[in-house]
């Protein structure tokens, strides 16, 4: 374990005051997962990442790291721009750019209707830059890899300093997964208990190698071994 990555992940954490650590109010729940096109290390990602995870909501991560080739154009053919986050939701047929009207949207839609103050309040890009910032570029660039025949499965939630480390090697490695959201709190958390047989996370699942482990430094050396080039 590299003591100062995770130092630099605990600090992001805080940086935003810890939001996302526990759900809120739900309301209305989706059939289908909702899908994000996204980069881990853009703060304006992170608002949208925090809103589905309070929001207990699963969703298809399309990671688009910059000089990413996988899904970067896919995004761009779907919404007419190269901005980020993208978000698609199959249930309503909405698609939408700008964090600000994609978080106001998932509350509205999934949620009681109020964004959360630490969501709303004019210091969230002071918060979320900075998380970025301690993070040193980590999720932002593409690294070169192998496409996954189908997409992976991660449990994890946006505030856990493990889970952020899982997810910038998912990004940068442009590998596709079911993010499930299981913050304090969730609802969600039963059924992952009885599966697993513990609260923890990150746990990986990758149905390409019937592969399925816990431990965020081990998930990100199994990422670079099986999908890295
Ligand atoms: N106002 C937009 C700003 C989004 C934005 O500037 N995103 C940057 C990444 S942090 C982006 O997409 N840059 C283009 C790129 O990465 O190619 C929002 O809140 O969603």
């Amino acid at each position: 374990m590299d003591v100062l990555d995770l130092g630099s992940s605990v600090v992001a954490t805080f940086a935003r005051l810890g939001s996302s650590a526990w759900v809120g109010p739900l309301g209305l729940r989706p059939e289908q997962p909702l899908a994000l096109y996204e980069f881990e290390a853009c703060p304006f990602c992170r608002k949208v990442r925090e809103a589905l995870t309070i929001l207990d909501l699963e969703v298809m991560v399309y990671p688009c790291p910059k000089g990413g080739t996988r899904y970067r154009p896919t995004a761009q053919t779907k919404g007419g721009k190269l901005l980020f986050p993208y978000l698609v939701d199959p249930n309503t047929d909405r698609a939408m750019y700008e964090s600000d009207d994609i978080v106001r949207y998932l509350f509205t839609t999934y949620g009681d209707g109020n964004v959360p103050d630490i969501l709303s309040n004019p210091l969230v890009m002071v918060g979320s830059g900075l998380a970025t910032v301690v993070r040193m570029g980590k999720g932002q660039d593409a690294r070169p890899s192998r496409a996954p025949e189908q997409p992976l499965e991660l449990w994890s939630y946006e505030a856990s300093p493990f889970c952020r480390l899982v997810r910038e090697t998912l990004c940068e490695l442009e590998i596709p997964y079911l993010l499930h959201n299981v913050s304090r709190d969730s609802p969600s958390r039963p059924a992952f208990i009885q599966k697993v047989g513990k609260m923890q996370v990150p746990y990986l699942v990758d149905p390409n190698t019937g592969t399925a482990m816990f431990e965020s430094v081990d998930i990100q050396q199994y990422l670079q071994r099986t999908y890295g080039v």
